[in-house]
């Protein structure tokens, strides 16, 4: 379920072609791409910011069109898809015509479309290891994390290591109401499973599990955090990558180093960063 910005007809003159005579003139290139993007965030906020815009998707093909020189329009699909997709695109369709290709006869229209996925949306790019984070501080919390990481190992997973489940205080913002301690674990996987699959099947965990949404950081019986997915970084309204407050976080960094002690957040060992932070 995902929204599409999309530009069409960019035309754009380039020196691209098999045959040698095609680096010695310019003849016209047609771009059409269609991004899928969440654009609910940039609505609400009204924030080009928080979406891709298509004239920013345009300029991606026209300096891949004005650019170096290449044999195929599908190199410059991949190149201008390539572009796309850094600017935070779920994925991208890449349309390059090339109208008048010298066929050697009347043609209409020739054009490759390729269709590219973003690293969370990608089901295609093999195993990947990922660290989750779990936590509950409601109820019977032992017996909660003991199911989660039942459920968690029932996908299409491979669970390496499971740290011990360790109380912790809880972390409150400011002004807070208090709240029972937490039992916190952090818990090490591969999957073949997209980071995007992989958040939907622990929020269906979640909700099997008792876990309402309601106040943000309220107390709950149990949840579920994506703690670093391949070391992607990513920033969206449904995910972010790594997780935003992971750094700060002793209950993370500590069952995660037992686990995996030389694991790196966001390039930095994890150790480097846990010594940094108060006990
Ligand atoms: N989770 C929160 C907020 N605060 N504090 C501890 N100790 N452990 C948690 O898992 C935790 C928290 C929001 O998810
Ligand atoms: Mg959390
Ligand atoms: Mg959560």
């Amino acid at each position: 379920m995902t929204d599409v910005v999309r530009i069409e007809g960019v035309r754009v003159l380039g020196t691209h072609g098999v045959l040698p005579e095609e680096r010695t003139y310019q003849q016209p290139f047609v771009v059409d791409i269609n991004a899928d993007v969440e654009t609910s965030r940039a609505a609400h906020t009204d924030s080009v910011g928080h979406t891709i815009s298509y004239a920013d998707a345009a300029a991606d093909a026209v300096s891949v069109i004005a650019g170096e020189s290449v044999n195929l329009i599908e190199t410059l699909a991949e190149r201008i898809a390539a572009k796309v997709l850094a600017r935070g695109a779920l994925s991208v369709t890449v349309t390059v015509h090339k109208p008048e290709a010298p066929v050697g006869t009347e043609f209409a229209d020739a054009s490759v479309q390729i269709t590219r996925q973003s690293p969370v949306t990608n089901a295609d790019a093999g195993i990947r290891h990922a660290v989750l984070g779990i936590g509950a501080n409601l109820g019977d919390t032992h017996a909660a994390l003991d199911w989660a990481v039942e459920q968690i190992s029932a996908l299409d997973v491979h669970v390496d290591a499971v740290s011990d489940f360790v109380g912790t205080a809880p972390v409150l913002a400011p002004g807070q109401a208090a709240q029972p301690d937490y039992l916190n674990a952090v818990l090490t996987l591969d999957t073949v499973l997209s980071p995007y699959q992989l958040l939907a099947e622990l929020q269906r965990i979640e909700v099997r599990g008792g876990r309402v949404r309601h106040e943000r950081w309220g107390a709950r019986l149990l949840d579920i955090d994506i703690v670093d997915f391949d070391g992607i970084t990513w920033d969206s309204e449904r995910l972010t990558l790594p997780h935003p407050r992971a750094a700060e976080r002793l209950f993370v960094l500590e069952p995660w180093h037992s686990i995996e002690p030389e694991a790196t957040l966001a390039g930095r060992p994890i150790a480097d960063i846990a010594a940094t932070l108060a006990p």
